[in-house]
């Protein structure tokens, strides 16, 4: 089976989705070609089942905005026809499923057509998608769209109340490859931390979302109580936040490591301790999994599908959204009892074995195989 891969290339969740499912598909002999304005963060483009089809906008004097979308159509419509693709697939509704519709449209007046799957990830329904700036155009390519997933119940029960959506929505989670998890890959921990003090951790893209000022006094708590340093990983907006609170507290400052982006994050969440994700929204937490993986477990705030991930009191502890006092005891408790991080590390690593690649991927290869008969019919 060909299929066409619309995503982001960066690294926000739905593009390591798209690249990681992709790339899995590639290996089991499926031919795979990404569509993106860039290279995709984590794509291994050596592999000969992957083809990159770089996104190109023409500018010119009279455009005050680049046609972004335009130029996607006719790029998605150009490679189903060079390539003959089976199926296109695409993560993030805006402007992914949108593009796609109108190249279908396009081959459709060919005499042509092509099944399109959309994914949604998250913001594309609770924050971006219900701007009334984008929101009709949202649901009408959802509704487009051939076969509809998302990333977890909560963005389905949340998808379903926000828009007026016509097709069934199938629940296919996120995942994880714990092969990538090797022990042997493990960095030094006396690289960022002396024997006796804990590893905090927060990878994001560093949004509002994210709520980075919950991450950071937190560990200010936590630091009254239990030696410790906080790494953050990622880049975003919110940075300012950061660099203000290190301007005001000085005292802070040997013991915040800002990495930016890096690409083998799962050596640092290896030697980490606990994992912060205090999120006002978060439709699954990939960055969450992504740490149990690493046998880290997670604190975090009970947003969205976030409980669907991390299990109270098992794999880490949940509360209230902005509910930094309860955030920090639950750490502060995590961190001083070597027995109950013990279990919980552990159990993440359980949790993170439930969700690994090999039990989601044939759920979407199915997902690609019914879809592929109805649009037969
Ligand atoms: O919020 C991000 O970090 C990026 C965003 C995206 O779509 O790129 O992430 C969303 O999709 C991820 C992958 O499905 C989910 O794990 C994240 O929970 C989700 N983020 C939000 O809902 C805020």
């Amino acid at each position: 089976m060909k299929i066409g891969i619309l995503c982001y290339p960066t690294y926000g969740g739905s593009g390591i989705v798209a690249t990681e499912l992709g790339m899995a598909l590639a290996d089991k002999g499926y031919e795979v070609h990404f569509i993106s304005s860039a290279l995709p963060a984590r794509l291994d483009i050596t592999n000969p089942n992957i083809f990159f089809h770089k996104v190109n906008v023409q500018t010119y004097p009279l455009f005050q905005y680049q046609p972004y979308d335009i130029a996607l159509s006719s790029m998605i419509y150009r490679v189903v026809n060079l390539y003959k693709l089976d199926l296109l697939h695409a993560h993030y509704a805006i402007p992914y499923a949108y593009a796609a519709f109108t190249a279908k449209q396009m081959l459709k007046e060919e005499g042509k057509d092509v099944p399109l799957v959309t994914t949604l990830h998250g913001t594309d329904i609770t924050l971006v998608g219900q701007h009334p700036s984008y929101k009709h155009a949202v649901e009408f390519s959802i509704n487009q769209s051939d076969t509809i997933t998302s990333v977890s119940e909560s963005l389905k029960k949340d998808t379903l109340q926000l828009f007026k959506i016509t097709k069934e929505i199938q629940v296919i989670t996120n995942f994880i490859d714990n092969t990538e998890f090797k022990k042997d890959s493990i960095c030094q921990r006396n690289h960022f931390a002396t024997k006796d003090e804990k590893i905090l951790i927060h990878v994001s893209n560093l949004r509002p979302v994210k709520r980075v000022q919950d991450v950071l006094q937190i560990f200010k708590n936590v630091n009254t109580k239990i030696k410790s340093m906080l790494i953050i990983i990622g880049e975003g907006p919110d940075m300012e936040i950061v660099n203000e609170f290190l301007e005001d507290h000085p005292d802070l400052i040997g013991k915040v490591r800002l990495l930016g982006k890096v690409n083998d994050l799962y050596k640092i969440l290896q030697l980490s301790d606990v994992f912060l994700l205090p999120s006002e929204q978060e439709s699954f937490g990939l960055a969450a999994l992504e740490a149990m993986a690493a046998e880290t477990p997670v604190i975090s705030s009970n947003a969205g599908g976030i409980p669907e991930v991390n299990i109270q009191g098992e794999t880490g502890y949940l509360t209230e959204i902005g509910n930094v006092e309860a955030m920090s005891n639950y750490t502060i408790k995590l961190l001083s009892d070597e027995s109950l991080l013990a279990q919980m590390k552990k159990n993440a690593k359980e949790q993170a074995l439930r969700f690994d690649l090999k039990n989601i991927l044939p759920i979407y290869e199915k997902m690609y195989a019914d879809t592929l008969n109805r649009f037969k019919i």
